[in-house]
């Protein structure tokens, strides 16, 4: 494995080799699935180059979770065609499930998700997907493209029925039609935030392995402006992380991806943001295994620490 030259936060060495890293950051950073702004293919970057300015001390977990060991990858070449850049991503991300290892994507466009979605269904074969987004993102294809990032949810959908989005404010009415006819566990921000539904029992209702696909663009432009196609009304930081910490602690989180910050040189705020976003998921995530006495703090890093793992 080649590790990346930019190690997420950068850590002492010894907190990001690979045989004892518990986590494993991927950055792929792909935009062939955009529709409307650019910059996805320049996110990881970005992002691995904010997360040096992330403090290593959680002050509400009162705990250093780069501690369990994250190593950062070298990003994969990006093939040429769209289904080709799908089977890469199953492939890079199989590779470290195979290793044991948690694994983090950087995007990259929203339509690299699905891959990662089906490397993990391998490994278990009842798996949820709940997605944090402004859009529902279930067209059947989108400009002619079954790969785009406005179709990723489709090709979930077809891999599992286990899902649930939410903070959506974004949708045409054949997605409208859809939901209402697959019944599909769905809250728009409109519902959440007029307390319409019920997310909490959506997703008690999912299987207990779950993987998260955060769009940035879920939250307020006061977290993240820069992003591929921004809508207005998402959520704030602290309403995001409510939600986050709840799944992490509900279920038994196997993967996530943060996809569509979109790359831009005079935002330093949404890079940093992204990367404390990760930090703080992360975090949620050792949090749990620690909940449930598989390990003890302070973590060190000791390989594998996810019974999770198969
Ligand atoms: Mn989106």
């Amino acid at each position: 494995m080649k590790l990346n030259r930019k190690q997420f936060l950068g850590p002492d060495s010894e907190f990001c080799r690979f045989e004892k890293a518990a986590v494993a950051v991927l950055p792929f950073p792909y935009e062939g699935g955009v529709s409307y702004g650019h910059g996805a293919g320049g996110a990881p970057q970005a992002i691995l180059d904010a997360s040096g300015y992330v403090e290593f001390y959680d002050e509400v977990l009162k705990a250093e979770p780069y501690r369990m060991g994250i190593v950062t990858l070298a990003a994969p070449a990006m093939p040429k065609t769209p289904a080709a850049v799908h089977q890469q991503m199953v492939r890079s991300t199989r590779a470290l499930l195979e290793q044991n290892k948690f694994v983090v994507v950087l995007g990259g466009d929203h339509s690299i998700s699905s891959g990662y979605f089906k490397a993990l269904q391998e490994r278990y074969s009842t798996l949820g997907c709940v997605q944090l987004d402004a859009h529902s993102d279930l067209r059947d294809s989108y400009e002619g493209s079954r790969f785009s990032h406005a179709s990723v949810m489709a090709r979930i959908r077809e891999m599992t029925p286990h899902t649930l989005q939410l903070g959506i404010r974004a949708m045409c009415s054949e997605e409208a039609d859809r939901i209402r006819r697959e019944k599909m566990a769905l809250c728009t921000m409109h519902s959440l935030r007029k307390k319409l539904c019920n997310w909490k029992i959506m997703l008690q209702n999912l299987p207990e392995h779950i993987f998260i696909t955060v769009d940035v663009d879920a939250f307020d432009l006061s977290v993240i402006s820069s992003t591929g196609t921004p809508e207005p009304g998402g959520f704030t930081w602290d309403e995001g992380l409510d939600i986050l910490h709840t799944l992490f602690r509900t279920k038994t989180v196997v993967g996530f991806d943060v996809v569509e910050l979109a790359f831009n040189r005079y935002d330093r705020n949404s890079p940093f943001n992204a990367a404390k976003l990760v930090y703080k998921m992360l975090g949620f995530k050792l949090e749990k295994e620690v909940s449930q006495g598989r390990i003890s703090w302070p973590a060190t890093p000791s390989g594998p620490l996810f019974s999770s793992q198969p």
